[in-house]
Formats: C-alpha cells, structure tokens, sequence
C-alpha cells in the first residue's frame, strides 16, 4: 500500500499548447519532447497511513493548492473508494515556474499510486491516466525522444527513440524560479477563446510534427532545431495575441535568445526553447555543451544553469 516512483520532467520541442477537450484534458494538437535526465521528482504515495483525507506533502510542506489535482488523479487510478492517501513529493529544481514540474509530477504518481494498489497497468495506460492528470505528464512516462499523438478520444504516446540513440544536451538557463503569474490550463483556454491565432496554430502543427519527426529520425541536428525554434515562437505569439496577453519571459529570457543566436552565428550546434515561464532551454550537441553552458551562465538576469542529458521514463524506484 506504500510505493514511490521517480520521473523526470520533459521539454517539448513541438509543443502542446491548447485543448479540444478541456473537461477530459485532451489536448488540441500533437507534441513531440525529449525527457531529461537530471532533474527529477519522487513521488511516495502511501495508502496505508490511517487518515481521513488525502494529504499532500511537497518538500516536506503541506500542500493544499495542488491537493484537489493530485486527489483526482489517485481517484483515476484506484477509483472512487480507494483508501485515503499520504502523498509525498521532493524535486531537485523549481516548481511552477516553466520546468514541467507537473509533468515530473503527475507521471511519478500514476506510477507510485499503481504500484501502491498492486495494478498492472501498462506504461501507455498510466500515460493516459498522467495525462488526464496534465496533458504533458503523458510524455514523461517515456525516455527519450517521445510523441504525443492526438487522437479523437485518448492520449496516446510513444517513444520516438531512445536517449541514448541521439544524446543531445539541455542547458537550463533559469531567469526566475518564481512560480507563474498564470497557470498553463487556465492560459490555455484563454489563447483558444481568445487568441486570432489560435486556429492557424493548430492547423500548421501536422507539418511541425512531421517536420521534427523526420528531422529525429534523419539525426539532423539543424533540421530539427529550426523547426522546434519555430514552433516554440508560434506558440509563445498565440499566447501575447491572447486576451489578456500572456507574456511569460523577461528582459533576461530575450537576452538569453540573442546569446543563442550569437552562438549559432559562431557555428556551435543549439537551439532554444522557451515554455510557459521564463527559463531558456538551450538544446545541444555534447560536443558544445560546455560553451553554451559558460555563455548562458555570463548572461545578465540569468541566476542558475542546470544542465542535462537525455533520460527515462518514470519508474517505480522502491516499495517501503
Ligand atoms: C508543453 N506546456 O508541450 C507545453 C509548452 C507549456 C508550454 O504542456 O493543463 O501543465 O496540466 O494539461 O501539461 C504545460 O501544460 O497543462 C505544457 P495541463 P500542462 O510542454
């Protein structure tokens, strides 16, 4: 009755952004992430704690604002008369603020809370419980390179290639780890109510995806990077023609795109990525990895780099 598991957070590079069904969080388009392998979160659900009421614990304080999501995702994976939880989270990085915290989060706890009701679902089940849960988590139940297909009605998700078929690098240049002015559900909804944008987005995301898959399977470094960069900027032009318009970077974000930019002009192999906060993601071959790392580490405004590798998909890590 007592299990954890441990998923890493990913980074889309064609990105969800919109859903079509919002009551069963199925997304509006398709997306294509690599999972990470540094960063991490552990999620312990205990069933057999003796209390009333679900509790949520994260980095050892209680919870109360994300209780009423991870409640309904144990109900989704034990139904409606499992036993109440004790749900303890720990993460090495910062929440909330563009990172995927909750796609590390809800992927580790479908995980934790199978293996704490002695399931056996398979990985492409609970990636459809995850993503219920939050559209993204679907693809952290997978490593490596990892597509999120959109089907009329479910998630369905699968591995592209391995990490280590492609070993490419994340340099995370943190700008802020404050926690987002709005959340990425809520801002969603906003752009597909709102934004003239919106329905052009969704319409172009088939030739992205077949763009990035092409480029994956081809290896080609720069293919995939323009496309990626692309798409990340179409969403990010979605969301500042939104009403009220979501601007989720800052003065450090765009310098950190121009440092990027200088070092493609230079010759090094990377490409940037930005999500629904303001850290930059510079993806890069192994070989560059130090010099995007120094660069992006000399960068005004810029607090922390974390860099990363490419990692697994969630797993159960021990039973206590
Ligand atoms: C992504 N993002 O593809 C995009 C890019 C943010 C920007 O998926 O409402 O937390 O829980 O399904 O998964 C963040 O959205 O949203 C996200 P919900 P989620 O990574």
């Amino acid at each position: 009755m007592r299990a954890t598991a441990r998923a890493q957070p990913n980074i889309a590079l064609i990105k969800y952004w919109g859903k079509r069904d919002p009551g069963r969080n199925l997304p509006a388009v398709g997306s294509i992430s690599i999972t990470l392998d540094e960063l991490f979160t552990e999620m312990q659900v205990d069933l057999d704690a003796g209390e009333q009421r679900d509790r949520l614990l994260v980095n050892g304080l209680e919870d109360r604002q994300m209780l009423p999501r991870v409640s309904r995702c144990l109900d989704s994976v034990g139904g409606p008369g499992r036993p109440a939880a004790v749900v303890r989270s720990t993460c090495n990085f910062p929440i909330a603020a563009g990172l995927a915290s909750s796609a590390a989060a809800f992927a580790a706890l479908v995980v934790a809370a199978d293996a704490a009701l002695a399931g056996s679902r398979d990985t492409a089940q609970l990636a459809s419980l995850a993503g219920q849960a939050s559209g993204s988590a679907a693809r952290s139940l997978y490593g490596g390179f990892v597509e999120l297909t959109n089907r009329d009605d479910d998630i369905s998700v699968q591995r592209l290639l391995a990490g280590d078929g492609w070993p490419l690098k994340v340099v995370v240049a943190i700008t802020t780890p404050s926690h987002k002015a709005v959340a990425s559900g809520e801002a969603m909804e906003i752009s597909r109510k709102t934004s003239p944008f919106f329905g052009r987005w969704v319409d172009q995301q088939a030739a992205d995806l077949d763009e990035a898959r092409e480029a994956i399977g081809a290896r080609d470094f720069a293919r995939l990077g323009a496309v990626a960069e692309h798409n990340c900027l179409k969403m990010h032009s979605v969301m500042w023609a939104s009403r009220p318009p979501m601007i989720y970077w800052n003065s450090a974000t765009l310098a950190c795109m121009q440092v990027v930019r200088d070092l493609q002009s230079a010759g090094v192999a990377v490409f940037f990525t930005i999500d629904a906060g303001p850290q930059l993601k510079a993806v890069c071959l192994p070989n560059d990895e130090a010099r995007v790392r120094e660069a992006l580490a000399a960068t005004d405004g810029v607090s922390n780099v974390m860099v990363s590798g490419l990692g697994a998909g969630a797993r159960r890590v021990n039973a206590a």
